[in-house]
């Protein structure tokens, strides 16, 4: 284990940014805390645990961070071994910079919106999300309010049909674009990098998607879940109308 590190994750489960930043404290060895918080109250606790309204949140002493990114750097700068980037010096720093940036930006909403959009659907499903995750209230007593929490993220995501819909029609080309950056080795190495961590988190969390798991079963892009334990959660096939779903086509891994 790291020495003198020991910092508090907060994080909501099922989350896939905070998937990744717990891939890397674990890459790293380093012992934290995670704090499990429920859907939606990020909002009110974030700002006053660790300095911002989304999850992850990282404290450590008197340091707040906030954001996936920045806890991934400042997690490079607290424990060098093994690196999240290669060295600055390097052709592929800034492409892997580029990766990540585009991973969280463009690609991390992608699940969200389908997410949501089945959560609307069946609103029970909610729970299974939660994994093995400590939560600060029983979870028969959520149960009641999970349609309601259905509602309130679809909201606060901009999620809804057509949202969903146009995710599902640009995912095979932002798949081919996963699967040519597994081809030419700038993902899926031996050792993860932040933009595996960023983008495979996210592939992880689409593959909890019955009618979306055959988009990517097959493709380079999957294997890049094998950097994190099996995911919680499921979304069964069949929740989803089966005309949003773009056709699947026979994927070979690169050479
Ligand atoms: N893109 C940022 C933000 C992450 C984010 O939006 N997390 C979601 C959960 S997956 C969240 O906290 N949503 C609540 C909100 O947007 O207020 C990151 O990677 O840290």
């Amino acid at each position: 284990m790291a020495a003198g590190i020991h910092p508090t994750l907060y994080v909501l489960p099922g989350s896939h940014p905070c998937a990744a930043v717990e891939a890397a404290l674990k890459l790293k060895s380093i012992d934290y805390r995670r704090v499990d918080l429920l859907p939606m109250t990020q909002m009110l606790i974030g700002p006053i645990r660790y300095g911002g309204p989304t999850v992850p949140g990282m404290r450590d002493g008197g340091e707040r961070l906030v954001g996936s990114r920045a806890i991934m750097r400042r997690l490079d700068e607290l424990v060098a071994e093994p690196p999240l980037l290669p060295p600055p010096g390097d052709a592929a720093y800034a492409r892997v910079l580029e990766a990540e940036r585009w991973g969280d930006e463009v690609l991390q909403g992608v699940p969200r919106r389908i997410l949501d959009v089945g959560f609307l659907r069946r609103p029970e499903t909610i729970e299974s999300y939660a994994g093995d995750a400590k939560l600060p209230l029983p979870r028969g007593l959520l149960r009641p309010a999970l349609p309601l929490t259905a509602r309130m993220m679809a909201l606060k995501n901009r999620a809804n049909d057509d949202a969903a819909r146009a995710d599902l029609a640009a995912l095979p080309s932002q798949l081919d674009r996963i699967d040519g950056w597994v081809a030419e080795g700038l993902l899926g190495g031996e050792q993860p990098n932040a933009a595996d961590l960023q983008v495979g988190s996210t592939i992880r969390l689409l593959m909890t998607i019955g009618d979306v798991r055959p988009l990517i079963e097959g493709r380079p892009s999957a294997t890049l879940v094998r950097y994190f334990p099996p995911a919680s959660g499921e979304i069964p096939a069949g929740v989803l109308p089966p005309e949003w779903l773009p056709a699947t086509a026979t994927h070979t891994a690169a050479p």
